[in-house]
C-alpha cells in the first residue's frame, strides 16, 4: 500500500498522460487562461471486474488505508456496472470514483474471455504498492477485444488497458479564470479538443448540484497478441459543483450523468 496520497495520484497521472496526450495539453492550456500552475483534481475515476481477485474492493483498500472513506453507491443496470465514491477529510485532496463490470451478467462466451484474462493475474498483485496503475497482466487477441466490445465498451477497454486511472478531473471551482463550465468548454474547443456530445456537452447541471463535461479519449496503439490496433484510451474530464440548500458544495455523483461519461473511451458510435 503507499504511504503518501501525493505521491500515489503524481505517479497515476504520470501513467495516465502516457497514453493521454491530449490531457497533459489540455492540462497546460486551463492552467495558462486560468493563470495558476496547479490544477485541483475534483476526482479520479478506476474501472474493473466484479471478480474476487482484483474487484472494487481490493482497489478500494489502497485508497481507505490513506484515510478515504465510502460515501455513495452507484448502479448502472444498462451498462451492468456497479460504483462507489470515496472522499477524503482534506477536501484538497480529489474524491475517487471506482466502478466493476458485473461479469457473471454477460453471455458466457465473454465471461470466459475475462476469467482467462483475469486468471493469468498473480493471486497477491492487488495488494501492490503500483497495482493501481500496473495496467494490464495479460494478453489478448484483437478478435476477443472485438467480442468485448460488441458486448460491453467497457470490458473492451479493461482488456485493452487494465489498471490505471481511467480520467483525473479538472475541478472547475477551483479554476480561476473560469466562472462556469460552459465557458472552459468553449475554450478547450477553439482549442480543437472534442468533448464528448452523449447526453449533451454539459451533464448535470446546479438543479442535481453538479454538471460535467469531458474530452472524447485519445487514440493511442495497443499491441494485441496478434496483431496493433489504434483504439480509445483514457479522457479528461471537467466537474463543477453547487451548493445545497443546506450551502454546502454537492460532493456526490450524478447516475445519469455518470452513465454518459462512461461513454468517452467507446470506440463505436
Ligand atoms: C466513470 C464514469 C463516471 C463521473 O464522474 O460521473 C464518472 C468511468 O468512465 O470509468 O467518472
Ligand atoms: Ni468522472
Amino acid at each position: 500500500m503507499h504511504t503518501n496520497i501525493d505521491t500515489l495520484f503524481a505517479n497515476l497521472w504520470q501513467d495516465y498522460v502516457a497514453i493521454t496526450p491530449s490531457a497533459q495539453k489540455v492540462h497546460e492550456l486551463l492552467g495558462e487562461f486560468a493563470g495558476q500552475a496547479e490544477l485541483i483534481n475534483d476526482h479520479v475515476a478506476f474501472r474493473t471486474f466484479n471478480i474476487d481477485k482484483i474487484n472494487l474492493d481490493k482497489l478500494a483498500k489502497h485508497f481507505l488505508a490513506l484515510g478515504y472513506e465510502e460515501k455513495g453507491q452507484y448502479d448502472f443496470e444498462q451498462k451492468k456496472l456497479k460504483a462507489k465514491h470515496f472522499e477524503h477529510a482534506d477536501t484538497n485532496k480529489p474524491k475517487v470514483f471506482i466502478s466493476e463490470l458485473l461479469v457473471d451478467a454477460f453471455p458466457e462466451n465473454v465471461q470466459s474471455i475475462i476469467h482467462r484474462m483475469v486468471e493469468n493475474i498473480d493471486p497477491n498483485a492487488a495488494q501492490q504498492d503500483d497495482f493501481l496503475y500496473s495496467g494490464t497482466h495479460w494478453q489478448v487477441s484483437s478478435e476477443d477485444y472485438e467480442t468485448l466490445l460488441d458486448a460491453s465498451e467497457y470490458a473492451a477497454w479493461m482488456a485493452a488497458w487494465g489498471f490505471r486511472a481511467n480520467h483525473f478531473t479538472v475541478s472547475v471551482n477551483h479554476l480561476q479564470h473560469f466562472q462556469v463550465l460552459a465557458d472552459v468548454n468553449s475554450q478547450l474547443k477553439e482549442a480543437g479538443f472534442v468533448l464528448n456530445t452523449s447526453g449533451g456537452e454539459i451533464k448535470g447541471g446546479p438543479e442535481v448540484h453538479l454538471a460535467q463535461s469531458s474530452t472524447m479519449a485519445d487514440h493511442i496503439e495497443v499491441q494485441f497478441s496478434d496483431t496493433k490496433k489504434r483504439i480509445p484510451s483514457c479522457f479528461y474530464e471537467f466537474a463543477q459543483r453547487y451548493k445545497m440548500a443546506n450551502g454546502e458544495l454537492y460532493q456526490g455523483f450524478v447516475a445519469t450523468s455518470a452513465d454518459k461519461i462512461f461513454e468517452s473511451t467507446n470506440a463505436k458510435n
